[in-house]
């Protein structure tokens, strides 16, 4: 039984391949900087969009046509995995990623629900034994159900918190039967849309409380995952918690969470933020933070999270730089797609063409930023802008010399000023062309 019309696993062809089956730039065995594509990368299917979602969008109902939903239940549950690890084969992938709601039903009750969930992942279970791939990540989904209207963590309502620390609870224990390497916490509903009714210090203590005990759980019964949390600025609450890195990092901070997580960055998050992808990943590593992506972009004309494949070289290449300067490049995480095809996009193969494009965007922007670096070329660029702090009074304030007497002396002297111009236009146009020469 095939899923994508039994499509061979797709081989890397070179950039002159006009097969669209085929890897243009994603060579897994290329050798960049002392490690594979592979190793670098380390890719993800996200189970919500390539085998959950439908293409619905706030207008109409979905569009995709999917061989699977023919089955209804536990079937098209069982039906799913054998989609997800039919893909991971095509695709040469490694990871997959999965909401627990993503991979089983609910049922009427939490114990139903928990024995759904429980028979599914005996079944992935038995799928990544004899084929080898393994979970980057894992995560509860305290967003879908109306149970959750009012928040998980950050509820007004305590027997919704006790239901949701049960499902993290679960989630926990399916990660480490799964061996998985990450655990997300996405504050998918942890927000608020107004302060006329909301607590806002009471909530985020309990969020507080809730990560504490989910970091308490997971060492009890020994599961090592790395912890991670995904920001976002808002949607679906107008005002999200984790809101951004910066945001997010003195939460954890506040709250001494910060041993125990790292963030998932998210390229359409960052943007919905007011920043660029990179902006994120930056103020992530400089802060020893950066753990994991959620690879994807938005687009500038919409307002919202569209989680469209990543296809934007620029975008990618300034990503990746950031993850080959981070210590351990992107270590125990890796790149997910969480990503859908455009709802006009509706046949089981463009889920495959819209991973190719993907993996060879960010395959591209490896090597380019590799190169990049390699010829410290914007180190070059910087080393020279901050020339001013390397001797006399600028040295002195980088090495706490300084104070602002000995400043105000300075000053006083009253030297000409000399400022020297950015480049901004001329440094552009040397990073295109590393993006066409490479
Ligand atoms: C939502 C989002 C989630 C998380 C996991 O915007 O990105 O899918 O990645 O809950
Ligand atoms: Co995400």
């Amino acid at each position: 039984m095939s899923y994508f019309g039994n499509v061979a696993p797709i081989k890397f062809e070179g950039k002159q391949s006009t097969n669209p089956l085929a890897f243009k730039f994603y060579n897994p065995n290329e050798v960049i900087l002392g490690k594979t594509m592979r190793e670098h990368l380390r890719f993800a299917v996200a189970y919500w969009h390539a085998f959950t979602g439908s293409g619905s969008d706030p207008f109409g109902s979905g569009t995709a046509i999917r061989d699977w939903d023919k089955f209804s239940g536990m079937d098209l549950a069982k039906a799913r995995v054998d989609a997800c690890f039919e893909l991971l084969n095509i695709l040469d992938v490694d990871y997959f990623c999965f909401h627990d709601r993503d991979i089983a039903p609910e049922g009427d009750t939490l114990q139903e629900t928990n024995k759904n969930l429980d028979e599914i992942v005996a079944y992935i279970k038995e799928n990544m034994k004899s084929s080898g791939k393994k979970l980057l990540w894992n995560t509860a989904n305290m967003f879908t159900n109306p149970r959750f209207v009012h928040g998980a963590a950050t509820t007004n309502n305590a027997e919704v918190y006790a239901y949701a620390a049960a499902q993290v609870k679960k989630a926990l224990e399916h990660g480490k039967e799964l061996g998985s390497e990450n655990y997300v916490f996405w504050g998918g509903r942890e927000g608020y849309e107004t302060l006329l009714n909301t607590d806002m210090g009471l909530e985020l203590d309990n969020l507080a409380r809730f990560l504490h005990m989910a970091v308490d759980y997971a060492k009890e019964i020994g599961f090592d995952a790395q912890f991670l949390i995904e920001p976002k600025p808002k949607e679906p609450t107008k005002h999200q918690y984790d809101f951004d890195a910066a945001t997010t990092l003195s939460f954890l901070q506040k709250y001494n969470l910060l041993p125990h997580f790292k963030l998932n960055i998210e390229a359409n998050h960052a943007t919905l933020a007011g920043h660029t992808f990179e902006h994120e990943l930056r103020v992530s590593r400089l802060n020893g933070v950066l753990g994991s992506i959620d690879a994807n972009q938005g687009d500038m004309l919409l307002g919202w999270d569209t989680d469209e494949f990543p296809t934007d070289l620029y975008s990618t290449t300034l990503a990746m730089y950031e993850i080959l300067q981070n210590e351990g490049g992107i270590g125990r995480g890796g790149v997910n797609f969480d990503a859908k095809v455009r709802r006009t996009s509706f046949e089981a193969i463009d889920v495959v063409y819209a991973h190719i494009a993907g993996m060879d965007a960010f395959a591209r922007g490896l090597q380019v930023a590799a190169k990049l670096l390699e010829d410290r070329v914007l180190e070059n660029i910087i080393d020279d802008r901050y020339a001013s702090f390397k001797s006399g009074i600028g040295a002195d304030i980088v090495s706490g010399k300084a104070s602002f007497k000995t400043l105000e002396a300075y000053a006083l002297q009253n030297n000409p000023i000399v400022n020297k111009s950015g480049r901004l236009e001329n440094i552009k146009g040397i990073v295109n062309q590393y993006l066409i020469n490479v």
